[in-house]
């Protein structure tokens, strides 16, 4: 019999789970920076008939039939993002995450074997990006780049040098822990002279290049990936634009190359995030992103703590924690949870602990900036997660202090 109930009569514990997941995030300050708060509308679309229909293919050109909306929805929100990026790149929007993009992409443009270069997941770098336990790492022959030590900031000469020795067929431009902007002409001036490919990933700052307040890769990288979910305030998943003399290679690598249907439900929920996007308040939102992160970065230092780079000029803030209170970042991370405040350890450049117990804690602004938080409210921010890390091993403080972090969510999120 096809049941029809509402989620909350067909499983109460699995309602109860989701109202809890979602009133903790409302009392939380939260600070991850790959996460947000994706709109009621977009949430929406993700829960939907969508998810019964099975799409292998593109649109006009499907395997299994039935695909007459499915191919509206999949081109609509093709020329939604190439209107937020005001581009004529090709893009696939079929990707499930982040990670899945960059294989696949990666398997676009070159063959197992074939050199690639990105820069080093303990400098900032992602999984994907060619680290050694990866997929990435494994099939390919991985180079990588790495940040100055001194400044903490990428140094292109350096690049250059080991683009020089090792002639890789693509390099990767983008980061996962790099609280500065970079130059996607510098890259590109880098591959020309190698014969190299250029990638970028551009998952963590798709709200600033979309928005014109970070330098862009469209027209200058051959491939660009991206997941829809994080300063971009879609849902879980990704695309992969390129130029578009490289179009088939990329559909052929993402189906029959690498995945099987598309998940319709996001595609859909993509193209309402896309469009939210192509809103005049999303620009400002994204600057104030900017805004806040400077601000927050400040007023940490001002409190002591030791910066990466001594600073932030993009949405995200990585903090050595060894030299700013000599505590790991998950004794850190592990505190400031406790009082509400979630952020995420994380590794800084040269580190000398533990991927799983490392030097650093890693923060951004995204998700704060979206529920209305601004520079006046940063102060409160960093005096919440100084008090914290000053008291972490303090239960009954934490306690306190998480009780006051509560009180301070409900100015934005009641
Ligand atoms: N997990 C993402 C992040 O937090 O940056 C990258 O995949």
């Amino acid at each position: 019999m096809f049941k029809t109930e509402p989620l909350k009569n067909a499983d109460k514990e699995i309602f109860a789970l989701i109202n809890k997941e979602t009133e903790r995030q409302l009392e939380t300050i939260r600070l991850i920076p790959s996460e947000n708060y994706a709109s009621t509308a977009v949430i929406e679309a993700t829960g939907t008939s969508l998810i019964n229909k099975y799409s292998e293919g593109y649109s006009g050109k499907r395997y299994y039939e039935g695909q007459e909306f499915i191919d509206q929805i999949e081109n609509l929100t093709i020329s939604r993002a190439k209107e937020l990026f005001n581009t004529n790149y090709h893009f696939n929007i079929q990707p499930y995450s982040g990670s899945p993009a960059n294989l696949a992409a990666l398997l676009a443009m070159c063959s197992p074997g074939d050199t690639i270069m990105g820069l080093e997941l303990s400098h900032g770098g992602h999984l994907t990006h060619g680290y050694k336990l990866s997929i990435t790492g494994k099939i390919f022959k991985s180079v990588q780049y790495q940040v100055n030590k001194e400044t903490g900031l990428l140094n292109y000469e350096d690049i250059r040098k080991i683009a020089v020795e090792n002639k890789p067929k693509i390099i990767i431009a983008g980061f996962t822990a790099y609280p500065r902007q970079f130059d996607f002409n510098e890259f590109k001036k880098i591959a020309d002279e190698v014969g190299a490919y250029l990638m970028a990933d551009i998952s963590h700052i798709s709200a600033l290049v979309a928005s014109n307040i970070h330098s862009s890769p469209f027209g200058i990288a051959d491939i660009i990936t991206s997941t829809s979910h994080k300063s971009l305030r879609g849902p879980r998943g990704a695309f992969i634009a390129c130029k578009p003399e490289f179009a088939s290679k990329v559909d052929k690598a993402i189906i029959p190359g690498f995945q099987g249907g598309p998940h319709n439900n996001i595609t859909a929920a993509m193209a309402v995030a896309f469009k939210e996007a192509l809103q005049p308040e999303f620009k400002e939102y994204s600057k104030q992103i900017i805004k806040n992160s400077k601000v927050l970065s400040d007023e940490l230092i001002k409190l002591g703590y030791k910066l990466i780079t001594n600073g932030s000029d993009n949405h995200l803030i990585l903090i050595d924690m060894v030299k700013s209170k000599n505590i790991s970042g998950k004794t850190a991370s592990s505190a400031l949870i406790k009082t509400n405040i979630e952020c995420n350890a994380n590794t800084i450049p040269f580190d000398k602990r533990t991927p799983f117990d490392p030097s650093g804690i890693r923060l951004g602004t995204p998700a704060i900036t979206t529920i209305g938080m601004k520079e006046s409210d940063m102060r409160d921010v960093a005096l919440f997660i100084n008090e914290t890390l000053e008291n972490y091993d303090d239960n009954y403080e934490l306690e306190k202090i998480k009780e006051n972090v509560i009180d301070f969510m409900k100015k934005f999120t009641k």
